[in-house]
């Protein structure tokens, strides 16, 4: 039995949230409804310039993760998943790739526009996921990292940082933001 350090299990759980047809792979498809699903939820409409960013986000991090799987394949399993987003290099070869998603995510879920996301927005978002708000002021302050109670761009890219690349501990708030609870 192979012991799974926090990196994986996490990419694991990203995983499950993903494959919301639970057909045991990972597709661009399944990118999509969450895409649709931040379109609904956000009152976003087809030529609204977020959503063109957001889905991009994906679709650029969705090229990446191929690139770095058995060439041909359009969809991965879970260990292929895995591996994929191991190998893209989120700390070398490919930083963009989790900033223009952090900067994509930031605008939608800033909904009044003002550069910054308030405890509202946040809470928002949450409902949106289907988190409890039991947890949203705790979530929020470890996320509110210069601790001025917004949560900024940098934050939110930080975050999705420390997801991909932190392996002290299993737990990373950032996982939120790939609609991990
Ligand atoms: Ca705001
Ligand atoms: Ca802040």
């Amino acid at each position: 039995m192979v012991r799974l350090d926090p990196i994986a299990r996490r990419l694991r759980q990203l995983f499950a949230v993903l494959d919301t047809d639970d057909d045991g792979f990972v597709t661009w498809e399944d990118h999509q409804r969450m895409v649709e699903a931040y379109a609904e939820n956000y009152s976003l409409g087809p030529d609204d310039p977020r959503l063109a960013a957001l889905a991009e986000a994906y679709w650029a991090q969705w090229l990446g993760l191929l690139a770095k799987s058995t060439p041909g394949r359009f969809r991965l399993s879970q260990d292929e998943y895995v591996a994929a987003h191991r190998a893209v290099g989120y700390d070398t070869d490919r930083p963009d790739l989790l900033e223009n998603l952090a900067k994509a995510l930031f605008a939608v879920l800033d909904s009044d526009g003002d550069k910054r996301i308030s405890s509202d927005e946040f809470a928002a978002y949450l409902t949106f996921r289907g988190v409890s708000g039991d947890d949203a002021p705790l979530v929020f302050q470890r996320l509110d990292l210069d601790r001025d109670s917004y949560l900024s761009q940098r934050e939110i890219a930080r975050s999705l940082r420390a997801f991909h690349l932190n392996n002290d501990g299993l737990h990373a708030p950032g996982g939120i933001f790939l609609g991990l609870h």
